[in-house]
């Protein structure tokens, strides 16, 4: 992308309505712009940083065997009434009518219509075990949206659901989402920590939440540094093996984690001090088992290998994908901006050409802007050297390619390493197979 084209609207001072850094940060480098409360509008450089998140949670969700589809955003009352939650749910839900009166919401979650799905189309226990996901703006009507993305009424989350015949099928679903959550979330440079959970107005018996640190998470945390250890690739765990998804979920489990509401002081004195991790932390995944609550309210119901019809167990899966591209940010940045891990940067890489006009400098950067493509953007905008070096750093580009007047005269660039500061003088050619290009 050239910068001078761009609607990547940054901005030198901190906007006043913005309380954590993550919120300031995201307004100031243009990823996004409120367009009521609690709904925002993701701009180009934001978008790909959502859309980066996204493939990587596609692809961990595909990878264990989860069909990927879309349901609706709008989803009609009734299906609400049958499971019982349309009343329950309370003024959280936005409620609507069409011009025939129906009674319509914007879906804050989908058990219901996924329930509904299953129940038109599958008739036999033969059918099972099915994971079906979708990845779908959700609505909350939050009292007090707050923070930017990270607590927003409109949000982008993956909502998976898993259908098993019985109880061992639904947790063996269960552990399996729990390992791809884990490669997730360290294959975007955060380590999340599950705590077994509460499970609120999804329902349910077993449900854990899955928590990264950040001086501004809503909730205090305690757990054991040995999870930050762990090797959760393909190599340490098959997850189409039961045992060694049982070994992994014991693994889970057997270390301490909680939230403050679950927190037991007689367990954490037990861990070595150096080996205590402690601080605020934000809920970026929820996975939740609960077993016929909605197969058996909406009268979902399937046969058995007798012929006997029966209702089968099932389990849901969040992860709040736009929320992530805050608690990224949270966890990883410094007082000049955002540092984007690799795998979820908008650009690898941003050219700042410090002289634009200057035919060497423009002929190297062009150079340079055609070998990267689609991965770079082009500070090509007519701006003094000092404000295209404070937004490269503000948009926390892993690498810049700096183009100086200098350097371009003897064919050499500067290249910087956003997350260490380190800078070197190399050819155009070299930079490039720096950055892996
Ligand atoms: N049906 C289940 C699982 S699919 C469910 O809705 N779970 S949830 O309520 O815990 O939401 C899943 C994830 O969405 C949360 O872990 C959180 O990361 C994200 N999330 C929830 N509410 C918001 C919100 N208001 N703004 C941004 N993200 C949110």
């Amino acid at each position: 992308m050239r910068l001078s084209r761009s609607l990547v609207p940054t901005l030198k001072e901190t906007p006043a309505e913005a309380q954590i850094v993550s919120h300031r940060l995201m307004l100031r480098a243009g990823l996004i712009r409120q367009t009521a409360a609690g709904i925002y509008a993701w701009l180009p450089a934001g978008f790909r940083v959502l859309q980066r998140i996204t493939q990587i949670v596609r692809e961990e969700q595909d990878a264990i065997g989860a069909q990927e589809m879309l349901m609706p955003t709008i989803q009609p009352a009734e299906l609400w009434r049958e499971s019982g939650r349309y009343e329950g749910y309370g003024k959280e839900m936005l409620r609507f009518r069409d011009r025939h009166d129906r009674e319509l919401l914007y879906g804050p979650t989908n058990e219901e219509m996924v329930t509904d799905l299953f129940r038109q189309s599958v008739r036999s226990y033969r059918e099972l075990p099915q994971i079906v996901y979708h990845i779908q703006w959700k609505f909350r009507d939050e009292v007090r949206p707050r923070f930017g993305v990270m607590r927003g009424r409109e949000f982008l989350m993956k909502d998976a659901y898993s259908v098993d015949i019985d109880r061992d099928g639904a947790v063996l679903n269960y552990r399996k989402m729990m390992l791809a959550y884990m490669r997730t979330f360290r294959r975007m440079g955060l380590s999340a920590i599950p705590m077994a959970a509460d499970t609120g107005p999804i329902g349910g018996d077993l449900s854990h939440e899955f928590i990264i640190l950040a001086p501004t998470g809503e909730s205090e945390v305690f757990y054991d540094a040995a999870f930050e250890e762990i090797d959760y690739s393909p190599a340490a765990f098959d997850a189409t093996s039961a045992a060694d998804l049982e070994r992994f979920f014991h693994l889970m489990t057997s270390h301490y984690a909680a939230t403050d509401e679950k927190h037991d002081p007689a367990q954490w004195e037990k861990i070595a001090p150096e080996r205590r991790r402690q601080g605020r932390g934000i809920e970026v995944g929820h996975i939740f088992y609960f077993g016929t609550k909605y197969s058996a309210s909406m009268g979902f119901s399937v046969a058995g290998p007798d012929g006997k019809p029966f209702h089968p167990e099932m389990g849901s899966y969040g992860i709040g994908v736009s929320r992530l591209v805050g608690a990224i940010i949270e966890a990883s940045h410094d007082e000049a901006g955002i540092i984007w891990p690799d795998p979820v940067a908008p650009f690898r890489a941003a050219i700042l050409n410090l002289k634009v006009g200057d035919p060497a400098c423009d002929g190297l950067s062009e150079r340079l802007y055609a070998a990267l493509g689609a991965s770079a953007l082009y500070d090509d905008r007519d701006e003094r050297p000092g404000v295209k070096f404070a937004d490269a750093d503000l948009l926390g580009h892993p690498w810049q390619i700096i183009v100086g007047p200098r350097g371009a005269a003897s064919g050499k660039v500067e290249l910087k390493r956003r997350a260490s500061g380190e800078r070197e003088e190399l050819s155009p050619e070299a930079a490039l197979a720096r950055i892996g290009a």
